[in-house]
């Protein structure tokens, strides 16, 4: 495995996971080339990589089943790493399609196009692919725990995962899997539970907490994400997967509350709403492979501190999500949350 590569594509790299990877490829590795291919969905956004320098991050806009722009632009390229996707659970209640069209069809086509012109491929996928745990079981996830997805957003990321072993396995492609956990930091769309909540109380709007409050996430600082997809890359193990995760298990409440002290408001100052359909309960990570393995571990392990850079982040950046702010919650009123 090379210890760099000089010129990658970067799928969904206008999206808030991506976009954070883009930031952190030209930040500590200078030497690397990226290609942006984004679709700009609702999800997109090209502020989000706007000023970097201009001979390191070229975006192109397109879809990633498109096979004729794939065939355009992907010679040249070393690697592949496919961030790109459908990703809010809530959405995929509404409406399924564009998950299976984006998460399923879109992978098969990144798939078929590293085969014909052997690029290295590295595949961003998440814990849900998993189901979820009890609270009380004292089990995580690890790469052997099998697939049991809840969801159709989940559900259309498994498929993928599984088409990525397929094409490894018949085709001999050079990839790698990562299952990484819920990511909060600055970029992410205000649809999300942290945003959506910052940016309800600084618009004088409550908070709106789904069911009993219960649930169990499992946080990572998006930088730390980055940092692990980068070690993955390029000193993962061909064919392998490997589980991203900080140990940071907290439930929902106790993040609200978190939030409302960091933003100066009372605890109880939040709207309990109807529970999502299919509420996974709880994720949790066992991430010892990737670090013992590859020696990574993750650097962002203050969540208060992070969580107060966040809030910063969106009350200095109001300008980025104020103009989706009212239709994003009017999608959210029509079904009741
Ligand atoms: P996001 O919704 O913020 O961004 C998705 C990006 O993909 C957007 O820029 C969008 O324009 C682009 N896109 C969508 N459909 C496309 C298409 N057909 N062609 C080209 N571009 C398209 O998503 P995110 O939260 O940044 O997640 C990125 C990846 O990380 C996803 O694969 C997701 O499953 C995975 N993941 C997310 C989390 C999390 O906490 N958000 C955790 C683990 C894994
Ligand atoms: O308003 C809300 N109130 C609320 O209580 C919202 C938007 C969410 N929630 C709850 C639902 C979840 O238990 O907060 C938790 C987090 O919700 P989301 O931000 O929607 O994330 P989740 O469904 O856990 O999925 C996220 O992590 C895994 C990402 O969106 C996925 O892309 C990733 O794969």
């Amino acid at each position: 495995m090379p210890d760099t590569y000089k010129n990658i594509i970067v799928t969904g790299g206008c999206g808030f996971i991506g976009s954070n990877f883009v930031h952190y490829v030209v930040n500590n590795h200078p030497e690397v080339h990226v290609t942006v291919l984004d679709k700009l969905t609702y999800a997109g956004n090209e502020e989000n990589i706007a000023g970097l320098p201009e001979d390191k991050v070229e975006l192109v806009v397109g879809d990633i089943c498109d096979k004729k722009l794939l065939d355009e632009i992907m010679p040249g390229h070393d690697a592949i790493v496919h961030y790109a996707a459908e990703s809010h659970n809530d959405n995929s209640i509404v409406d399924p399609e564009p998950f299976l069209h984006t998460n399923v069809e879109g992978t098969y086509c990144l798939l078929e196009a590293c085969k014909k012109y052997d690029v290295r491929y590295h595949h961003v996928s998440t814990d849900e692919v998993y189901g979820d745990l009890a609270l009380d079981d004292p089990a995580r996830f690890t790469e052997e725990t099998p697939y049991n997805p809840s969801s159709p957003y989940s559900s259309t990321k498994a498929a993928s995962d599984l088409l990525v072993r397929a094409w490894t396995r018949t085709y001999d492609l050079k990839t790698t899997i990562s299952n990484c956990s819920n990511n909060y930091g600055p970029y992410q769309h205000i649809e999300k539970f942290i945003p959506r909540q910052i940016t309800n109380i600084i618009c004088g709007v409550k908070p709106k907490l789904y069911g009993d409050g219960l649930n169990v996430r499992d946080w990572i600082h998006t930088e730390d994400h980055s940092s692990a997809v980068w070690t993955i890359l390029t000193k993962g193990k061909i064919g392998e997967t490997y589980l991203i995760g900080a140990d940071g298990e907290k439930n929902n409440i106790d993040v609200l509350h978190a939030i409302l002290r960091g933003m100066g408001k009372d605890e109880d100052e939040f709207d309990w709403v109807k529970d999502r359909p299919g509420h996974d309960r709880r994720y949790a990570i066992d991430s010892a492979k990737l670090r013992r393995e590859l020696g990574w571990k993750p650097q962002y392990t203050d969540f208060e501190g992070g969580l107060a850079k966040t809030i910063q982040w969106y009350r200095d950046n109001e300008a980025w999500w104020r103009p989706v702010k009212e239709a994003t919650e009017a999608k959210y009123a029509k079904v009741g949350q």
